[in-house]
């Protein structure tokens, strides 16, 4: 496996960075998480202005060019010979001292671009539709830390996944500190409720996820159905007719139970499933090739 740092490629005994970087120190940095079908990659360009989104909200300046790192990519998934791939990107504020001041980080920021083989949810799961739990662990607040940042600390996140662990189940849903439904560990989460697609708004604590996006647009131009951001709470997610979660690793993957309740009756809905059908054809027709 061949690890793009910093330039150049590595294989991966080789990729190493030093315990002074503040990404280590500190979780100071960002990432992004792509999928790559058939040899393209899917809204790569939307990736990667999340990815500089994010670090001008932290005031990282990535030291190289969208276009290159782009190429970096590209040049990653060859040298890997990858056509369906995981590609995670890394920027960290780079090497300083022990102390929080990012201006002793002389060095200019680590860049790291991870292209792996993809791991799913048992394909069974897409079929089947999942099972998830509340956390008991609230979603930081988007006013002290913007969900739209995805940077390298996922400490919130992690301890919800503890709990879904603790539960024996995949997901967790997550609700914001004033009770509402903000979304997963590392998914968006829709509902359906008299034919329309409600999800919540990212004032409520999620990240506007790119998987989100795609499947708002297929709900409006494919499925010719309204969607609606609205505030949403752990009610309105019990009495659904149709539950899925969203997210570059998961894809679109119904829910089928919540908290010991059956959503509906139990079984994938049949928007959830044309929706699922019509993102499958997105992501294998439309993307950056590789190449
Ligand atoms: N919410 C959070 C908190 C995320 O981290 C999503 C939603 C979905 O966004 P996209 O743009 O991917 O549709 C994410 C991103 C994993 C993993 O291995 C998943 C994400 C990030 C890091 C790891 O499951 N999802």
């Amino acid at each position: 496996m061949k690890i793009y740092l910093n330039g150049k490629l590595v294989s991966k005994e080789d990729a190493k960075i030093s315990v002074f970087d503040h990404g280590v120190l500190y979780g100071d940095g960002v990432f992004e998480g792509i999928r790559a079908y058939n040899g393209r990659i899917f809204r790569f360009k939307e990736h990667l202005d999340r990815l500089w989104y994010s670090a001008k909200a932290i005031n990282l300046s990535i030291p190289i060019s969208k276009k290159d790192m782009e190429k970096a990519t590209i040049k990653t998934l060859l040298a890997n010979n990858l056509k369906d791939a995981y590609i995670r990107m890394i920027v960290t504020r780079g090497v300083g001292d022990l102390g929080l001041d990012p201006r002793k980080c002389t060095e200019p920021p680590s860049i790291i671009i991870i292209a792996d083989n993809i791991s799913l949810y048992p394909s069974e799961l897409y079929e089947k539709g999942m099972e998830v739990v509340t956390a008991s662990t609230r979603r930081v607040r988007h006013d002290c830390l913007s969900p739209n940042v995805k940077s390298l600390n996922y400490l919130n996140n992690i301890m919800a996944k503890m709990e879904a662990i603790r539960a024996g189940v995949m997901e967790t849903i997550m609700l914001n500190s004033e009770g509402y439904v903000a979304e997963c560990t590392g998914d968006n989460i829709f509902l359906v409720k008299n034919g329309a697609l409600y999800t919540p708004p990212a004032s409520s604590g999620a990240l506007e996820g790119i998987t989100r996006n795609a499947v708002i647009e297929l709900a409006k131009n494919r499925a010719k159905i309204a969607v609606y951001e609205r505030l949403l709470t752990i009610y309105d997610v019990y009495t659904a007719d149709e539950l899925f979660l969203t997210g570059t690793a998961a894809e679109v993957i119904p829910v089928v139970k919540v908290d010991m309740r059956e959503i509906a009756d139990g079984v994938p809905g049949k928007i959830t499933l044309k929706l699922i059908k019509e993102f499958k054809s997105l992501t294998r027709l439309t993307g950056v090739p590789i190449k």
